[in-house]
C-alpha cells in the first residue's frame, strides 16, 4: 500500500505559520558566522560570502509541526550538511549533530540523517529566507518534526553523544519522527 502523503496527527495548513521561542535575532547578514566543530578532524568558521561560495543544493520537502500543521512542498535552497561535514571531517565516533541559534535554542539529530537529508538553508523558492523563518541560515530536515529545523544557525556540532536540546530537554520526543508519532515522551 501506498504510504499517506500527510503522517498521522497531522492538517495542511494554508500559508506559512511562524513558531519559534524567544526574539528574532537581528544581526545583519554581514555580521552572520557560522562555526562547524565540535567531533571533527577541521574545526572552521564561515563568513557570510564564504557560506554563499560553498556548493548549493537544493531540497523539496513537506513540514512537519508537532503542534499539527504541515506545509507541503517547500523548496529549499542551501548547503548540504554533507558539504560541511566533507570539509569538517566527522570523527569515526561521530553519530549525531547539534544545530544551535544565537539564544540558546538547540536540536541534536543523528548523523546518518543529517547526511542523508540535511541542509543549511539560506533560501526559500529562490528567495532570500525571510528572518521570520530563520534567515539568514537555517536547518533543514525533512524526516523529522518541524523543531528538529532550528532557525538562525551559528553552529554545527558533531557529536559523540546524542545530547538533548531546546525541546527534548522539555518533553519531546528526541526520534520526532512524524510516522511513528513521537510528539511527547
Ligand atoms: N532557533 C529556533 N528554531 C526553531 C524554533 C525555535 O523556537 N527557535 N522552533 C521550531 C519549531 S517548533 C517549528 S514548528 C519551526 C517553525 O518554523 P517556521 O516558523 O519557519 O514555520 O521552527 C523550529 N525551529
Ligand atoms: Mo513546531
Amino acid at each position: 500500500m501506498e504510504r499517506a502523503r500527510i503522517p498521522p496527527g497531522q492538517g495542511v495548513t494554508k500559508g506559512w505559520p511562524l513558531l519559534h521561542v524567544g526574539e528574532v535575532p537581528s544581526t545583519p547578514v554581514a555580521e552572520w558566522r557560522l562555526a562547524v566543530g565540535g567531533a571533527v578532524a577541521h574545526a572552521f568558521e564561515l563568513d557570510w560570502p564564504q557560506i554563499l561560495a560553498l556548493p548549493e543544493t537544493e531540497l523539496r520537502a513537506d513540514f512537519h509541526c508537532v503542534t499539527g500543521w504541515s506545509t507541503l512542498d517547500n523548496r529549499w535552497q542551501g548547503v548540504a550538511l554533507a558539504e560541511l561535514a566533507r570539509r569538517a571531517g566527522p570523527e569515526p565516533t561521530a553519530r549525531f549533530v547539534r544545530f544551535a541559534d544565537p539564544q540558546g535554542y538547540d536540536t541534536t539529530v543523528p548523523l546518518d540523517r543529517a547526511l542523508a537529508e540535511g541542509l543549511l538553508a539560506h533560501r526559500h523558492d529562490g528567495a532570500p529566507l525571510a528572518r521570520e523563518h530563520g534567515g539568514p541560515l537555517r536547518a533543514v530536515v525533512p524526516g523529522l518534526y518541524a523543531w528538529k529545523s532550528c532557525k538562525w544557525v551559528v553552529r554545527v556540532e558533531f557529536l559523540v553523544r546524542e545530547e538533548l536540546g531546546f525541546w527534548e530537554l522539555r518533553g519531546y520526543h528526541n526520534g520526532a519522527d512524524p510516522w511513528k508519532e513521537e510528539r511527547l515522551v
